[in-house]
């Protein structure tokens, strides 16, 4: 990943004046990396004296709180929210971390499009953006946003600047959204800028025991349940996925909190010969549904053709109006179509 020198030099230019209204706002669902590359990157401008307001549309999972800064990030929730609304609407700044289109942050996004005065900038991995933004930092090869964060960082500033609370956000995403460095773009750079991380006084251990060691154990029985009653298998001549799914009242009993399912998708990928597996996952207005494949079968592409999503070719999302039975019919048959 290069980024064009014009373009930090754009940043540098539009950063260069002190105590601006910043707001940066993070995707639906966030996740480590909507979380992680948001705090790193809102940490550095505010040490740069900018005034910075974190928001995103929904909940973050129980564990992405222990990150400096996390309890100054704004919950915009399914209506207005005044307070937030006048903050966007006197914001100089708006930056999108994580997602590629205004329209994925639902009721946040419509505040954010009736404000017309404030540049609008994406720093974004996911594949496909579109043209909302007065300047994009679009960068599909990249592993995670939290990765481009560091990089940015380092052309515009020098990674020496990077606090240890702004390097163990910047870890969680890259954690996070390559899978503990299991998925792919794992590229030299990224270790580079791990070690640099490291150096900068990261504890590896620590981190991945509060993300991936901080469930609850009823999130444990919910993953048992998942994979032991709600997982199938289907085949395609000789290509095979597996499905998950989960009712709300299958949440509900185990008592469900936000990023308790988070990585369940994963496991039916470890299923020799599996190289597609869904999740769906019942919610009140709609089946959300999350999507892992192996190698050249290209979810992001199968996101978008039937259900409304997309993200990156292993890893995408997507979600469905009909009820529960009825969407796993039509996955079942787009599988069917898509895949034979
Ligand atoms: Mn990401």
């Amino acid at each position: 990943m290069k980024i064009e020198n014009h373009k930090i030099e754009q940043l540098r230019e539009l950063l260069s004046v002190e105590s601006q209204n910043i707001v940066i706002v993070g995707h639906a669902n966030p996740d480590g990396d909507a979380i992680g590359s948001s705090l790193a990157w809102g940490g550095i401008l505010e040490s740069k004296g900018q005034n910075v307001t974190y928001v995103v549309p929904n909940k973050f999972p129980y564990f992405l709180s222990w990150i400096s800064g996390a309890d100054k990030i704004h919950i915009y929730k399914d209506k207005k929210d005044d307070k937030i609304d006048t903050l966007i609407a006197n914001a100089d700044i708006i930056f999108c971390m994580d997602f590629n289109s205004i329209a994925r942050i639902e009721a946040l996004g419509e505040a954010i499009d009736s404000n017309t005065t404030a540049k609008r900038i994406l720093i974004d991995h996911h594949l496909n953006p579109v043209s909302d933004f007065s300047m994009m930092f679009s960068y599909p090869d990249s592993s995670s946003t939290a990765f481009l964060v560091y990089t940015i960082i380092s052309e515009l500033y020098g990674a020496d600047i990077i606090s240890t609370p702004i390097a163990e956000a910047m870890y969680v995403g890259i954690m996070t959204d390559t899978g503990n460095f299991s998925f792919s773009n794992l590229t030299p750079e990224l270790f580079k800028a791990v070690a640099k991380l490291v150096e900068l006084g990261i504890n590896i251990p620590k981190i991945n025991t509060q993300v991936y060691n901080g469930y609850s154990a009823d999130r444990v029985k919910l993953l048992g349940y998942a994979l032991g009653s709600k997982m199938e298998l289907m085949q395609v001549g000789d290509f095979e996925a597996a499905y998950i799914s989960l009712s709300e009242e299958d949440m509900r009993s185990h008592n469900f909190q936000v990023g308790d399912s988070e990585g369940f998708v994963n496991y039916p990928l470890s299923i020799k010969g599996v190289s597609l597996s869904a999740m769906f996952s019942e919610t009140r207005q709609f089946i959300r549904i999350s999507l892992r494949s192996r190698g050249d079968v290209d979810v992001n592409l199968f996101a978008k053709k039937y259900f409304e999503g997309g993200g990156h070719k292993n890893a995408a999302g997507g979600k469905s109006m009909k009820g529960l039975e009825e969407t796993i019919e039509y996955f079942k048959s787009a599988v069917n179509e898509f895949f034979k």
